[in-house]
């Protein structure tokens, strides 16, 4: 168990519900954005690298305590042959979701089928190509379907997109 928790680092208030784990620091550019919008909405998380292919034994032992050490979804991101959400998803039964990261190369074609074409029984939520801010967004409304406060907060972010599409429209129009 210390060992895992020295993989992550939480952030937030309370123990983290989320863990948003990637495959190399390289990916955080495109993670960071499912921890800031988590921390917009109040959702204590974690963030850490765990490698699938640099590191399996760590990742399959993050993935199989995840639910004891109170997690609640895991967001998983990785670029190229992007094994993480898909492993992390075959050893726990927190719902995983997965974010393709893009690379030099292939535009992240290559993220977005490794992760997406999972075979029948271990399923992962695959989010869009650097889609990391709808990952920590479908995180939180996993989570707010059994916590009326951040679902309200989920309500409130909702509206706040109507308000800024609709003044958009109207900019247009004047
Ligand atoms: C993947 O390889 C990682 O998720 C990352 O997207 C990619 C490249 O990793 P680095 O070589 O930048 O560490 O496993």
């Amino acid at each position: 168990m210390s060992d895992i928790a020295g993989l992550v680092t939480a952030r937030g208030d309370g123990a983290p519900l989320v863990g948003i784990v990637m495959g190399s620091d390289s990916d955080w550019p495109v993670m960071s954005d499912a921890a800031t919008v988590l921390e917009e909405l109040g959702v204590p998380h974690e963030v850490g690298v765990v490698s699938a292919h640099r590191m399996p034994q760590a990742m399959l032992s993050y993935g199989a305590a995840a639910t004891s050490r109170g997690l609640r979804v895991l967001i998983a991101g990785a670029g190229g042959a992007a094994h993480l959400p898909g492993m992390l998803a075959s050893v726990t039964s927190l719902p995983v979701v997965g974010v393709p990261v893009p690379l030099k190369h292939l535009d992240g074609m290559d993220s977005l089928l490794s992760i997406v074409q999972m075979p029948a029984g271990v399923p992962v939520a695959t989010v869009s190509v650097g889609g990391a801010r709808n990952a920590g967004l479908l995180a939180a409304r996993i989570l707010g379907a059994a916590d009326d406060g951040l679902r309200s907060r989920l309500d409130s972010f909702r509206a706040s997109l109507e308000a800024a599409a609709t003044a958009k429209g109207e900019a247009l129009r004047a």
